[in-house]
């Protein structure tokens, strides 16, 4: 486990400031050197970086649920198949993030337990329902793609656990994307019915994917201190117009239509405007007040109460076998 000695308070930080500690610390992240788990850092980085790994892994974790719910509903074994691999990778991302996290002193059990009490967040795209299988291409497509947007910059995060995890989940989430769109373009080349259950996905997954980089600029509250410490390297609105240029010729392709009437390519940027997003919506699922959200906790719940037996297990195996390695 890392030294509790590193984990300063904010007052303490404040003092070691003085001593020059946090002007060294910011010199090294704009010199691009990476924070390894046992250097100095300041109180507010670790705490920003705990809050941001953790919602990431609860959102991974979470995020098995809406895709889960099609296992068994997948039209042909292939599609099982990869749908399964998909969902457990997403299982492996969660853990892959909780080790990067307790590399910053808090425990996997502390960082569920806040997902679980409701007092941590998670992201907001998976409080909507999967009404059908056009929503596992659809959540492939555009969930994946997006995660992929904003994940590619967290390969050159500063903190070097966080980083490192990113570049295995990234790959990943390519394999995802393509196999979501991959449903897509079979439902596109199908049938009038299936084309119809493809155009359905996309005009309710659409906005909510846009609300996944999280609020416009102005109202970001953690942007500033992230990007001067290089968690991020972006905007959430910069990465937010990324994903719409590169996601609108994919809709193209496929024969789709956007559901905004607003949208339109600037031809003197060479973007794609798009129309207003409601971000009273997005504040209702972050208040617990989407579609799903009380599911999404009740399933998480049920699952971690069922799985205390493995918990249990391994503890009272892990257990005796300290106690022989010791001996
Ligand atoms: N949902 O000041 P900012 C995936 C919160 S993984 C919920 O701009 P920040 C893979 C934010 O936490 C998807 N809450 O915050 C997959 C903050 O609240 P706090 C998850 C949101 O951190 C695919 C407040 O609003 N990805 O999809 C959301 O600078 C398919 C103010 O916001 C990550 O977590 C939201 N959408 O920027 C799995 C990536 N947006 O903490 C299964 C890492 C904002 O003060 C199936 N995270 N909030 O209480 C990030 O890059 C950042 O944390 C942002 C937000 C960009 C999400």
């Amino acid at each position: 486990m890392y030294t509790q000695a590193l984990n300063t308070t904010e007052a303490e930080d404040r003092s070691l400031e003085d001593a020059g500690r946090a002007a060294r610390f910011q010199a090294r992240i704009d010199a691009e050197e990476r924070i390894e788990p046992n250097d100095w850092m300041p109180a507010a980085y670790r705490k920003t970086l705990t809050r941001q790994i953790s919602q990431h892994a609860h959102s991974e974790i979470v995020g098995m649920l809406p895709e889960g719910n099609w296992i068994t509903r997948a039209p042909t074994l292939r599609r099982k198949a990869a749908l399964l691999a998909k969902v457990q990778d997403e299982c492996g991302h969660g853990l892959y993030l909780y080790a990067a996290a307790e590399t910053l002193g808090s425990s996997r059990e502390e960082l569920v337990d806040q997902m679980l009490s409701g007092k941590a967040k998670y992201s907001s795209i998976f409080n909507y329902p999967t009404l059908s299988w056009a929503d596992i291409g659809a959540i492939g497509w555009l969930v994946d793609g997006a995660a992929i947007m904003n994940q590619i910059p967290l390969c050159r995060c500063s903190y070097g656990p966080y980083a490192r995890a990113m570049i295995r989940v990234c790959k990943e989430e390519s394999f995802h994307q393509r196999q979501g769109y991959e449903i897509m373009l079979t439902l596109c080349r199908g049938s009038a019915e299936q084309k119809a259950m493809a155009q359905d996905a996309l005009n309710r997954w659409w906005w909510p994917c846009l609300m996944m980089f999280g609020p416009p600029d102005g109202d970001s509250q953690h942007s500033d201190t992230s990007t001067k410490w290089k968690i991020k390297r972006f905007s959430n609105d910069e990465l937010r117009q990324k994903f719409v240029d590169a996601t609108v010729p994919q809709a193209h392709y496929l024969g789709l239509t956007l559901p905004d009437p607003d949208l339109k390519k600037n031809e003197a940027t060479g973007h794609w405007d798009y129309g207003t997003i409601d971000w009273d919506e997005f504040k209702q699922v972050l208040a617990g007040n989407g579609p799903c959200n009380r599911d999404r906790l009740a399933a998480r719940r049920k699952a971690h109460e069922e799985g205390a037996w493995v918990r249990e297990a391994a503890a009272a195996y892990a257990e005796k076998r300290n106690k022989k390695l010791a001996a």
